[in-house]
């Protein structure tokens, strides 16, 4: 009998609207299933049942005010799933579709990620339904103050330590810090991604992009291959693909697309350094469109989003390697096929769960190089532990430093992937790798701290 599915059962039935989260829990229980097996008289199947209820879920308005002196009111949410090995850590999100289902499927997703760092760093998450495009930056500052004036009693930099995701970058990273401090008269580092002269750390901007590059060379190392002349997806135009794609520029790379909610650029000739410049100033100072990059560019092509679309012509475009980094289930059981069908080899995740189901069943059953997000994107949350060190100690490491630590890192977690694979499931299948290393670590804490 399964130890699983009445777990599985039991989540979907107490709540029974929130997809992402039951999506999320499913993929990793079904690689548990295998270590759960193994160890019959450790009962992991009880430790299970806890991990996927959050140990805390909080829940509050953000009442603001805009530009046009209009009252406006946000739900926050924070979301702490596990502090086995440490303070809870883990992204702020701010987007229009943020409901608890999203924060607690990226929460349960970051306690594995987190656990494979090998920092001491429990699980969280949290953000708001606040979109913050078209505001002007005082009405992103209010709406942030507000956010911290509730989020800050549940906070600490030994209680749970917040950082950025999509919509959160350094200027409310900044914003929150300040209300975080004016509140409690402390200069902690309570929150990570802070400004390089008041308590970031180097590197924490590149962190997750190079992190992935890192990881994918790795993994296209067990094939005896490098990135050199391989041609490159990437969707996305924020933190995560800026980085990936500045990255995959040094190994030689060249990358061909990138992607906003409203449509996609496909440059043919690449994206070269100086078009990266224009990305980062379009997308960071000014905030635009990724269409724009057509009328700078006009060799390249751009195509809008199509609503309902069946798939995304993003991904029927011929290439190496494949790089989701915008959001969750961006790439659909279609998409998947026509990657494969254009001969894809490497699929690795910079966003959180951009792969549906069925894709990653296609990608794992086609035997390409296929890296989940938990562990190829560990990179950002790993070098946030490297900053809360050096805060701790009041120190700043050097840029090579953090950079030798994070590909340090990196090849840690590919190690472990594949131990982990070829003990419990096959070698090279990432995602039970990820998992069930993942877990391992949280739950012999969990053990070892009387079932909690
Ligand atoms: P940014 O806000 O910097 O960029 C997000 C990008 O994704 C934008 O180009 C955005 O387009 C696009 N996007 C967001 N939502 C959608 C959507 N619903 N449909 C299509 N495109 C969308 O965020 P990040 O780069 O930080 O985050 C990207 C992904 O990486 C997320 O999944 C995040 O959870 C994950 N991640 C981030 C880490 C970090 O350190 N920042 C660490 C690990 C994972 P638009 O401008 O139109 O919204
Ligand atoms: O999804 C993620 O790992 C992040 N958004 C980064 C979290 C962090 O605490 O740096």
């Amino acid at each position: 009998m399964s130890l699983i599915q009445p777990i599985i059962e039991q989540i979907e039935k107490r709540d029974p609207n929130e997809t992402e989260f039951h999506q999320a829990v499913q993929e990793v229980l079904y690689s548990l299933e295998k270590v759960i097996d193994a160890f019959p008289a450790v009962q992991f199947h009880k430790v299970v049942e806890r991990m996927v209820e959050p140990e805390r879920v909080v829940s509050f308005r953000v009442p603001w005010v805009d530009d046009n002196e209009d009252l406006q009111i946000n739900r926050g949410f924070r979301v702490e799933m596990n502090s086995a090995l440490g303070p809870y850590k883990g992204g702020l999100r701010l987007h229009a579709s943020v409901n608890q289902s999203i924060m607690k499927f990226l929460a349960f997703e970051q306690v594995f990620k987190n656990s494979l760092t090998g920092l001491s760093l429990g699980g969280g998450k949290g953000g708001s339904d606040f979109n913050p495009k078209g505001k002007s930056d005082l009405e992103v500052m209010r709406f942030c103050q507000s956010f911290m004036t509730e989020l800050y009693r549940h906070i600490g930099e030994h209680t749970d330590v917040p950082a950025g995701d999509i919509g959160v970058g350094a200027r409310e990273i900044g914003f929150m810090f300040g209300q975080y401090k004016r509140i409690t008269n402390q200069f902690t580092g309570v929150l990570t991604g802070k400004g390089l002269g008041w308590g970031g750390s180097l590197i924490r901007p590149e962190a997750t992009g190079y992190g992935l590059i890192y990881f994918s060379s790795h993994m296209l190392e067990t094939r005896g291959d490098t990135f050199e002349g391989k041609t490159c997806l990437v969707s996305g135009s924020g933190n995560v693909a800026q980085y990936t794609i500045e990255k995959l520029l040094e190994l030689g790379a060249k990358v061909v697309t990138i992607s906003d909610s409203s449509g996609f650029i496909y440059d043919a000739e690449g994206i070269d350094r100086a078009k990266l410049d224009f990305i980062m100033e379009l997308k960071n100072v000014r905030r635009g469109r990724v269409a724009e990059y057509e009328q700078k560019y006009p060799q390249a092509v751009y195509t809008a989003t199509r609503q309902n679309a069946d798939h995304n012509p993003l991904w029927d475009i011929k290439a190496d390697c494949a790089f989701p980094c915008a959001t969750q289930n961006e790439i659909n059981e279609k998409d998947a096929k026509n990657l494969m069908k254009n001969g894809i080899m490497l699929v690795a995740e910079g966003a959180n769960m951009p792969t549906c189901e069925e894709g990653v069943k296609i990608f794992l059953d086609k035997g390409i190089l296929y890296g989940p997000a938990k562990a190829t994107n560990a990179g950002g949350v790993a070098v946030s532990g490297l900053e809360m060190a050096q805060n701790s100690s009041r120190m700043v490491w050097t840029r090579e430093r953090v950079d030798t630590e994070l590909q340090k890192i990196m090849k840690s977690i590919h190690g472990m992937c594949i131990e982990y694979s070829s003990q419990y499931s096959t070698e090279g299948n990432y995602v039970d790798g990820a998992n069930i290393a993942g877990f391992i670590r949280v739950a012999n804490a969990m053990l070892d701290q009387g079932y909690i």
